[in-house]
């Protein structure tokens, strides 16, 4: 059963030391809250943490959505997850609980399908920050731009997406036409993992009814006169298609918050990545410096003004990020010594007077 959920010979070497401890694999295919459904050789098994796990887990250390485990049956179907196997990939998003700072949304992942709709305004920005989003991950980005019948020309649709989403492929697809389908059904490799990110109501839960060829997931219909999507998927689930690909459909994109987004933010911007790097000062802030390539592009059009505020807006945020980082890393440390301080008051007063 591991083998269809995408069991590899490079994953069984990593697996090697926790099978000498007589633990089995599996793949985290459900998470709610504390419970995971797991794909393993003995079917599918809800498992829970182990006490030493929930204990002694590192920051985004918990098993998610994609994650491999190692664990022991028990009986009526229970499991008991012992340790995370290391990820290739990851999403991350600021946790909602400050104990474990960041969570891991959906691991080991090779494919992000960047999903919007032909009927809805194109949002360059918003396709700025999936890109970013999945170039951080580690996964490829697609993006694809779906209900290409209720758009007229789905052609300048793909192409202004194009023109944001540098050197990673666009798609147009219609469920209703199957239109560009054959396409995106190429991008799904068996034994590969792809997740659908993008807001409610682009027509993610019917491309994945699409390509299982059944009703794998509900969908919902979007009220006459506005784009506005319900969410009808309440959570992550990790399926498998007939082909052999697994995919994961997610109730929405504000989960894939931004995090750490620096590596993703250049493979993103890399046209201005390129640009600042012809600047006369390497640590030129674009604004008056004389000699400054980015807004000499600005200025003769050849960087979009709008593209160049995108850039910057994330940067901010960016930055904002990484400074809130810093202060949840000092104040973890305080908590740290303060707990230190604290057990050795605790062992001074049972050692009684020296
Ligand atoms: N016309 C048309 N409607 C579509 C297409 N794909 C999805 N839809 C509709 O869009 C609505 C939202 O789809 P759903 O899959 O629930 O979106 P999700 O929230 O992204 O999972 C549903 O009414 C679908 O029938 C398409 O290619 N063409
Ligand atoms: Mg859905
Ligand atoms: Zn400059």
């Amino acid at each position: 059963m591991i083998e269809q959920f995408g069991w590899s010979d490079a994953l069984g070497q990593d697996f090697a030391p926790h099978a000498a401890q007589g633990y089995a694999p599996g793949r985290v295919t459900v998470q709610h809250r504390g419970l995971y459904t797991v794909a393993t050789d003995f079917g599918e098994l809800n498992a829970q943490l182990s006490g030493h796990l929930m204990r002694e887990a590192e920051e985004g250390g918990y098993p998610a959505v994609g994650d491999w485990v190692a664990l022991t049956p028990r009986e009526g179907g229970a499991a008991t997850i012992h340790a995370v196997l290391p990820r290739r990939t990851a999403f991350l998003r600021k946790a909602a609980d400050s104990v474990q700072g960041v969570q891991v949304v959906a691991a080991n992942v090779d494919v992000a399908f960047l999903v919007a709709s032909m009927n809805a305004d194109f949002n360059a920005r918003r396709l700025e920050r999936y890109l970013a989003s999945a170039w951080q991950s580690g996964a490829a980005p697609v993006v694809v731009l779906t209900k290409a019948d209720l758009c007229e020309d789905a052609d300048a649709a793909v192409a202004e997406a194009e023109a944001v989403a540098i050197g990673v492929p666009v798609l147009g697809v219609s469920v209703v036409t199957g239109a560009g389908m054959e396409d995106l059904a190429a991008y799904l490799k068996p034994g590969e993992t792809c997740v659908l990110v993008g807001s409610s109501g682009v027509g993610k839960s019917t491309l994945v009814n699409a390509l299982a060829g059944e009703e794998l997931m509900a969908t919902a219909a979007i009220r006459e006169g506005d784009a506005h999507g319900r969410h009808t998927t309440t959570h992550r689930e990790l399926v498998r298609l007939p082909g052999g690909a697994l995919i994961l459909d997610t109730p929405g994109m504000r989960e894939f918050g931004l995090l750490e987004v620096g590596d993703g933010l250049d493979a993103t911007f890399e046209d201005i990545d390129a640009l600042a790097r012809e600047c006369r000062f390497r640590d030129c802030g674009h604004a008056n410096e004389p000699g400054c390539a980015v807004r000499a592009a600005l200025e003769t059009g050849a960087l979009d003004e709008a593209r160049w505020k995108g850039f910057q807006k994330l940067q901010r945020e960016l930055n904002f990020l990484e400074a809130k980082e810093d202060r949840a890393a000092r104040q973890t440390n305080r908590k740290h010594w303060i707990a230190i301080a604290k057990a050795n008051k605790a062992s001074k007063k049972i050692k009684g007077e020296w």
